[in-house]
């Protein structure tokens, strides 16, 4: 396949100032009839190349008159014009229900919806399908009035009418130009939660969320979530929305989260449906989380755009670090924050250390769908955190201001973001851009000492960037670090500060040191690096019980784990004393939030202990990582119990505090059940029957699935028939059996995928198995290789009918460098079997033959 290079980039030769679409629904068959208006930009003589993909014209117009000299080259409609102002018009017909890619116009649940992003307007009509293209859309939909009686599109709403024969039509116009990946329409027998926002200029713009009517009371959080958004837009970025109306409609099938097309979002009914009988708080968090995220990219993607795909985290790492700020703002800052870096240390860490490594600005691509990454998404996001630390919020509010204003209206590049930070701020970020073109995690060592005749404390800084492919040798990145010195005796530091490490090393000294301080650093994760520290164990465990950085203090606990596992597992002898004794001191801390306590004494994730290792051992780790739990679940059983007791009893509430009991609560449920297995799987099944909420019921459940209780099969099965309706819920069911800690995980999750209820037209039921699956590193890579072949089986059958989504899953079997020869081969053997399969697509063989390589 071809490979598309960032270097190649030419503006475009024909400017697409508006557009008229008129689409003629049905599932079956629906015509399109495109009007544009082009013009030629400079002076070239090059002809109008429209992309297209699995389209075929039934008509070409060119100022009014039929033509036949058009060309198809590559899918490609190629029409040559000799003058510079155009009106061209062409038809096509699609067949919406036969669309399994669920890119361009597809039909979902009865619905008839569109994803054009990134390059699915190609597959509706022929279009210069390019970010930097910008038009005036107005659009006309007829339809059948009892199937589809309501019909959106972007915009506003300018005209309705009676078509004849049982049929009806809308028209929408959207009076801001925009790039054809944020074009939609919907068009279905949904019902509206309705609602209205005034802005800070006093402008009422009417809201709409648009679901099937029986759903419509599980929309009110989503509602809530939006107009907190649209007001924490305006009071933190100072950005108003533009239009008279916001729509955003649910739909069952949908390749990722959401979409933000312009007044029109399109979500993944999973984060906007929450209800206490069928969301957990997670699904909560989710659903404020996605919602703002769409919201903010109103400002941050549409009115500013990207100028091409290179650019992508120019919106997406900004819009992803603004619903997280947006999300602290909301809750517990600090468990947002331990919940971002959890996120990002679990899958963009990897990935960056891996065959498909890429910089935030990636040089060359094959299929751009695979490029909606954790590194785009999530380090792009640390990136745009950083250039927020090395500012400032004022200097870097100035600079989003600049950003907005200069380029409204505009196809941009990252260039032109970080120029705009730069120019309000003052502030040089020529050598911080390097985290723009280098990919890899950096290396942070941090090397304490300490002199006592002097006082003096010298802390040494060096980092290292590690070879990625394609980059074999790197150059120092900036890196923020937030650091403080404790001194021990007193638990008192002489606050925080910012140290700016941007060449390989550095020394500092701190004077009035008469003991060896305590090094708490790169507080609040504030540089997304490796740390390694010269730490003791003591200094650990003092930070674990003393850091007035939650953050910092969460790390001080999970290093004092990993290191006590990687122990285990290296020496074979476990020395879980002062685990147990940290854990013990959290828990009995009154002043800290249940919340933050229900994360700091989970263990690290067997992923996660395997990332520090040279070979990846999944059952070592399991068997040490269960060890260990054991242990803290024995030691502190009473305490457990406690915090059981106490923390339940309360009826549903969705707030911080009810959320952080609940946590707590069932993290307290998982330590009794590995204490006391017969108390505990009778403890987890009360629960389970009584709970008034999922987050509580599925915990229990989990607990139960984890376990060898007989009690296990029963809730599974009550759960089962339950939530067997509720297609969001049975997912819940899937992956709670597909991520199960117990030895026969493999044949469980092969049995469900022949289960009746498995298919492989929903993304989110194949992501609940399958992609659940490949997250549980103790049975995926159960050393037989039965994990491997049956998730290599489910990719060659996915990727026909959804190759997006099946390339999304090639990355589990990508890592086999971590592992040893054996499984190594194995995962290998997997990967050419997927890419011996003929007629792979682009999307699925990018990925395999990258990480064969
Ligand atoms: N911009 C979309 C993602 C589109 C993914 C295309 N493969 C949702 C988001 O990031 O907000
Ligand atoms: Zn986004």
């Amino acid at each position: 396949p071809h490979i598309i290079r960032r270097e190649d980039y030419r503006p475009p030769d024909w400017m697409v100032p508006e557009i008229g679409l008129d689409f003629d629904l049905g599932p079956a068959k629906t015509r399109v009839t495109a009007r544009l208006t082009v013009s030629r930009n400079g002076g070239h003589g090059r002809p109008l190349v429209l992309e297209g993909e699995t389209l075929t014209p039934l008509a070409v117009r060119v100022d009014g008159q039929a033509i036949n000299d058009w060309r198809i080259d590559d899918g490609r409609l190629v029409i040559d014009l000799s003058g510079d102002d155009h009106v061209i018009e062409t038809e096509v017909e699609l067949s919406p229900e036969r669309n399994t890619q669920l890119m361009g116009l597809y039909a979902s649940g009865g619905l008839l919806c569109t994803q054009c992003e990134a390059e699915g307007f190609r597959r509706i009509t022929f279009f210069p399908d390019r970010p930097d293209v910008l038009s005036r859309y107005s659009v006309r939909m007829t339809a059948d009035k009892s199937a589809y009686p309501v019909l959106l599109a972007n915009g506003d709403n300018v005209a309705n009418g009676d078509a004849g024969e049982g049929r009806h039509w809308a028209e929408w116009n959207d009076p801001f130009l925009k790039p054809s990946y944020l074009f939609a329409l919907v068009a279905g027998d949904l019902k509206a939660n309705r609602d209205s926002f005034t802005t800070m200029s006093g402008r009422t713009v009417e809201l709409g969320i648009w679901v099937r009517e029986a759903d419509v009371p599980k929309t009110a959080y989503a509602m809530a979530a939006l107009k907190t958004s649209m007001k924490w837009d305006e009071d933190v970025y100072g950005r108003e929305y533009d239009l008279g109306v916001f729509n955003i409609v649910a739909v069952d099938d949908f390749n990722f989260g959401a979409m933000e097309n312009k007044g029109l979002n399109v979500f993944n009914s999973r984060y906007i449906l929450a209800d206490a009988d069928t969301a957990t708080d997670v699904d909560y968090d989710n659903v404020q989380g996605v919602v703002a995220h769409e919201y903010f990219h109103n400002w941050s993607g549409n009115r500013v755009t990207c100028r091409d795909w290179f650019q992508l985290s120019l919106k997406e790492g900004f819009t992803v670090f603004r619903d997280q700020s947006f999300s602290a703002d909301q809750g517990s800052a600090a468990v947002q924050r331990i919940e971002d870096v959890r996120a990002l240390r679990g899958s963009q860490f990897p990935e960056d250390g891996g065959p498909l490594a890429h910089p935030i600005r990636p040089d060359s691509y094959m299929e751009i769908g695979n490029f909606y990454t954790a590194t785009i998404y999530n380090k792009g996001a640390e990136i745009i955190r950083m250039i927020h630390t090395l500012l400032g919020a004022e200097k870097f509010r100035a600079g989003s201001d600049l950003y907005f204003e200069r380029h409204d209206g505009q196809a941009v590049t990252c260039d032109d973001f970080v120029a705009a930070m730069q120019d309000a701020s003052g502030v040089d970020l020529s050598v911080f851009k390097r985290w723009y073109a280098q990919a890899g995690t950096p290396k942070l060592m941090a090397a304490i000492a300490h002199d006592a005749d002097t006082k003096q404390a010298t802390l040494t800084l060096t980092q290292l960037v590690p070879p990625t492919p394609g980059q074999p040798v790197k150059q120092p990145m900036t890196l923020p670090i937030r650091m403080a010195l404790f001194d021990r005796a007193t638990g008192e530091s002489g606050g925080e500060q910012l140290v700016v490490l941007d060449t390989d090393t550095t020394t500092l000294t701190f004077d009035g040191f008469a003991q060896p301080p305590v090094l708490s650093i790169n507080r609040d994760f504030s540089a997304p690096v490796v740390l390694e520290t010269n730490r003791t164990e003591a200094d650990l465990a003092f930070l674990a019980a003393e850091d007035d950085d939650p953050f910092a203090r969460y790390e001080a606990m999970q290093q004092l784990m990993l290191n006590t596992l990687v122990a285990a597992i290296s020496t074979g002898v476990a020395d879980h004393a002062a685990v147990i004794k940290g854990v013990g001191e959290t828990l009995s801390d009154g002043a800290l939030d249940p919340a933050f306590i229900g994360e700091a004494v989970v263990l690290p994730s067997d992923a996660f202990i395997g990332d520090q290792m040279l070979v990846v051992d999944p059952d070592a780790i399991a068997t040490a990582r269960e060890a260990l739990r054991l242990a803290l679940a024995n030691a502190h059983l009473a305490k457990w119990q406690e915090i059981y007791a106490a923390n339940g009893g309360r009826s549903f509430e969705y707030s911080p505090a009810a959320k952080g009991a609940r946590r707590i609560r069932n993290v307290a449920l998982g330590y009794i059940m590995a204490a006391d297995a017969d108390a505990g799987a009778k403890l987890a099944f009360t629960q389970f029957g009584a709970a008034d909420n999922m987050t509580d019921r599925l915990a229990a459940l989990g607990t139960l699935a984890n376990s060898q209780a007989e009690l296990r099969v029963a809730a599974l099965d009550i759960f089962y028939r339950r939530y067997r309706d509720n297609a969001l819920v049975l997912d819940k069911w899937f992956t709670t059996q597909a991520v199960s800690t117990r030895a026969d995980t493999v044949e469980a999750v092969i049995e469900l995928a022949g289960h009746p209820d498995f298919t492989l037209s929903n993304p989110n039921r194949f992501r609940a198995l399958v992609g659940a699956f490949g997250m549980n590193q103790r049975s995926f890579h159960a050393a037989d290789g039965r994990g491997y072949a049956f998730f290599a089986d489910q990719i060659i059958a996915l990727d026909p009918v959804n190759a997006q989504t099946a390339a999304k899953m090639v990355p589990s079997l990508g890592r086999w460098r971590r592992f040893d020869a054996e499984r190594q081969a194995l995962m290998r053997a997997a990967l050419e079997r997927i890419l011996a399969t003929p007629g792979l697509s682009k999307d699925v063989f990018e990925q395999v033959s990258k990480s064969l390589a």
